[in-house]
């Protein structure tokens, strides 16, 4: 409802405010409007970072400095609104990470999770846990919250991957923490593809949970999976007008998201499809495994190819359109939304 009020009564309330300052007091009424949107408009901007311009810099960054040196050789995908702020979305942080031939990026933890989308390179690895895992075109990996890491690359050409932290949350609760390990890289314990044999085969232990608390004890989802599952599945019902053939990573210990703050999955688009618009709560960062077309998200009509990172803000709606099968890795906040008990989407009528 509209108020409407005299010069009198409007400088008899500023002089009432003007004394709650002193205290350390507001009043709500003057704010709670703009606290209370009737419904959300992300900050964030719709944005695609072209591959085509990011792999000659990334690529260049390698002879700046080493991974060594860096800690992290990354360059970050900042969302155009917040410049300066490491953040892709409102929540995540993005970057494109980049290991040399014969390179290490030492081993440490953190409070926030990663997570990784391999881009190119043969030969690169990341340990986690004790256990070693090669990364391959496509394969989605993950790195739990106060897990050790350390990456290198064991092959003769650059490794480049998309790197997803959900820092910004992290930071938001201001609980980030980090710490070193006493050695450039972590002892490893365990052969290579044991916790995919133990926990990706369909099997699971007889006993005992997942080794990191509420992230899946499966740290690579091999792409080469990944992609026979999503044609297959494309082709045993019809596709969804609004989100093609979709897949989510799953975590094997209760068939919930992979991790607690990040949800990942997986859309295969087909050639000539035009999906019908959505929307939902969450704010996504899009990385183009495969294809070509054009992505609609608000009114920016954004064209991508393969390994084009797209940032979708919150309850924007989106659309795709396909020029070839596309298939697509997403990731965004949906879980912790989830676990807060809000998320939500809308579909418009396809
Ligand atoms: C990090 O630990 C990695 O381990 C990559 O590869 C990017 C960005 C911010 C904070 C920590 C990595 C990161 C990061």
């Amino acid at each position: 409802m509209q108020h409407s009020v005299d010069e009198t009564t409007r400088s008899k309330r500023q002089e009432f405010y003007d004394r709650l300052k002193p205290h350390d007091l507001a009043p709500l009424w003057e704010v709670m409007k703009g606290m209370l949107p009737p419904e959300p408009s992300s900050k964030a901007l719709p944005h695609r970072w072209r591959y085509q311009d990011i792999r000659p810099l990334v690529i260049e960054s390698g002879s700046l400095l080493t991974a060594e040196e860096a800690e992290r050789r990354v360059l970050v995908l900042e969302n155009p609104a917040f410049p300066g702020q490491s953040r892709a979305t409102s929540t995540l942080y993005a970057g494109i990470q980049v290991i040399m031939p014969g390179e290490t990026a030492p081993a440490h933890r953190h409070t926030p999770s990663a997570l990784r989308f391999m881009l190119e390179g043969e030969g690169a690895y990341t340990a986690v846990g004790g256990e070693r895992t090669k990364m391959s075109f496509g394969d989605f990996v993950i790195t739990p919250a106060w897990a050790y890491h350390d990456h290198g690359n064991e092959g003769s050409d650059p490794a480049v991957w998309l790197d997803g932290l959900d820092v910004p949350m992290i930071a938001f609760f201001e609980a980030v923490f980090r710490e070193d390990y006493n050695d450039d890289r972590q002892e490893i314990m365990r052969p290579e593809g044991d916790s995919l044999a133990r926990f990706g085969s369909g099997l699971l232990p007889l006993s005992g949970g997942s080794r990191y608390g509420l992230t899946t004890p499966i740290f690579n989802y091999p792409y080469e999976r990944t992609r026979e599952a999503l044609y297959k599945a494309s082709r045993g019902e019809a596709v969804d007008p609004h989100l093609g053939t979709t897949l989510r990573y799953a975590n094997p210990m209760d068939g919930g998201w992979t991790m607690p703050t990040m949800s990942a999955w997986v859309t295969l688009i087909p050639r000539d499809m035009e999906t019908a618009r959505i929307r939902s709560t969450d704010g996504i960062i899009m990385c183009i495994a495969e294809g070509s077309g054009t992505i609609t998200v608000g009114d920016k009509v954004l064209d991508f190819s393969p390994r084009d990172v797209i940032a979708v803000p919150g309850w924007k709606w989106r659309s795709f359109k396909a020029s070839e099968d596309c298939v697509v890795f997403c990731f965004s906040d949906r879980v912790a939304q989830e676990k807060l008990g809000y998320f939500c989407e809308d579909r418009a009528r396809p």
